[in-house]
């Protein structure tokens, strides 16, 4: 008999749908002893909470968090409303000894952050950071041949997280659909929101970033509000690059915009060490790109002319997550990765053990955010205080 999962999700956006989506389907795929069961969903509309509630199955609708949160048959709160709130409901759902997930960015700061890592710890709850890119099967190759030693001392990370939905003025900011371009609710602009994941991929990848410096620009400098129909300042950054050093001493730069033309969502990743690179581009997903450097082998020369980078295609059943959905050659979607972070989760406590990225490894993030944020404003380097 399955063990029930009673999940409380707060917040019907995007990030509900794939949420609510991994949920539901994972027990097609994984073989977990727990069985998610859809207890309630909250959001501020209360028409808009139901319907998502009748689309999802589940068996009510709330328009107060603190409903979910007090609620004893309820055993995950799962934060996916804007990053304003995170806080507060984690605080809470910790206090009342939930489960709890939380979308990213943590925390509008590390303040706030080091406040929710006390929480969970102190509650001594299992939490988790929807940090989804980890779990493209590409990505998480990436870690493994890193992890294997095939790259070799890391010289330099490259990141770039690009889109192009904000160039038009007339896009306006604030309310359900654009708290993303309203720093009062989403803490930062791209910094937050795309950077965020590039840095989380990063320290997954090739550790601790130690120091920043960075430059912001915010090229439209008033919209409207979307509910009250003010034209008010932007306060978000439209774009950031830094440079980063990382602990193991490698370098790397990030790059980070709303105003790519034709990028829509294009996050990428190149890795150059000693005896290898790595290269992957969320457009080619399921590809992770792979030159590795071999001198000589058993008194072999393997280095010739057809030397060169190989272009895999993650979809054998031997990379990470593909034994669990279709044959080889075909391929998994965005849905999936927030499928596998679920499973991770569940897989990990059904063997009394945490996953990663927990609220922890979420506070590590936020500290290069902040990071960047601050030396944005004074054009020094900063050191990130990322714990090593
Ligand atoms: C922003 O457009 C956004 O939806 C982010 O908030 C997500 O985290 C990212 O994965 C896709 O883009």
């Amino acid at each position: 008999m399955a063990k029930e999962l009673r999940i409380g999700l707060i917040g019907y956006g995007f990030m509900g749908r794939t949420h609510s989506n991994a949920y539901k389907r994972l027990n097609d795929f994984f073989p977990c002893e727990h069985r998610p069961v859809l207890k309630a969903i909250c959001g501020i509309d209360p028409e808009k909470a139901q319907a998502f509630a009748a689309n999802w199955g589940y068996e009510r609708s709330e328009t107060d968090w603190r409903k979910l949160v007090d609620d004893p048959g309820i055993d995950v709160i799962d934060i996916a409303a804007p990053n304003s709130v995170h806080h507060e409901i984690a605080l809470a759902a910790a206090k009342a000894g939930k489960m709890v997930f939380s979308e990213k960015p943590l925390a509008l700061n590390v303040a706030q952050a080091e406040e929710m890592v006390r929480a969970v710890e102190e509650a001594g709850v299992p939490n988790m950071v929807w940090y989804n890119y980890r779990r493209v099967p590409a990505i998480s190759l990436a870690k493994q041949l890193i992890d294997e030693g095939r790259i070799g001392k890391t010289f330099h990370y490259r990141a770039t997280y690009l889109q192009d939905w904000t160039i038009s003025p007339d896009v306006p900011q604030g309310g359900d659909a654009l708290w993303r371009l309203d720093a009062a609710v989403a803490g930062s602009g791209v910094t937050g929101d795309l950077l965020a994941h590039s840095i989380d991929t990063a320290m997954w990848l090739n550790g601790p970033i130690a120091r920043v410096t960075a430059k912001t620009k915010t090229f439209v400098t008033q919209r409207q509000h979307a509910v009250t129909g003010k034209v008010q300042p932007v306060t978000i950054d439209d774009a950031c690059m830094f440079l980063a050093e990382f602990a193991n001493g490698s370098i790397g730069t990030f790059e980070s915009t709303r105003y790519a033309r034709g990028r829509k969502n294009f996050n990428t990743f190149e890795m150059n060490g000693a005896d290898g690179s790595l290269y992957f581009d969320l457009e080619e997903p399921e590809y992770l790109q792979f030159f590795e450097y071999m001198q000589k082998q058993s008194g072999k020369k393997l280095e010739s002319h057809t030397t060169g980078w190989r272009k895999i295609h993650t979809t054998n059943s031997e990379h990470p997550y593909m034994d669990r959905y279709w044959v080889p050659g075909t391929c998994i979607g965005y849905e999936h990765t927030f499928l596998n972070a679920l499973a991770d989760f569940v897989m990990a406590i059904e063997r009394g053990e945490r996953t990663q990225p927990d609220f922890r490894s979420g506070l590590q993030t936020q500290r290069v955010c902040d990071a960047v944020l601050e030396s944005a404003k004074s054009g020094a380097w900063v050191e990130t205080g990322v714990e090593v």
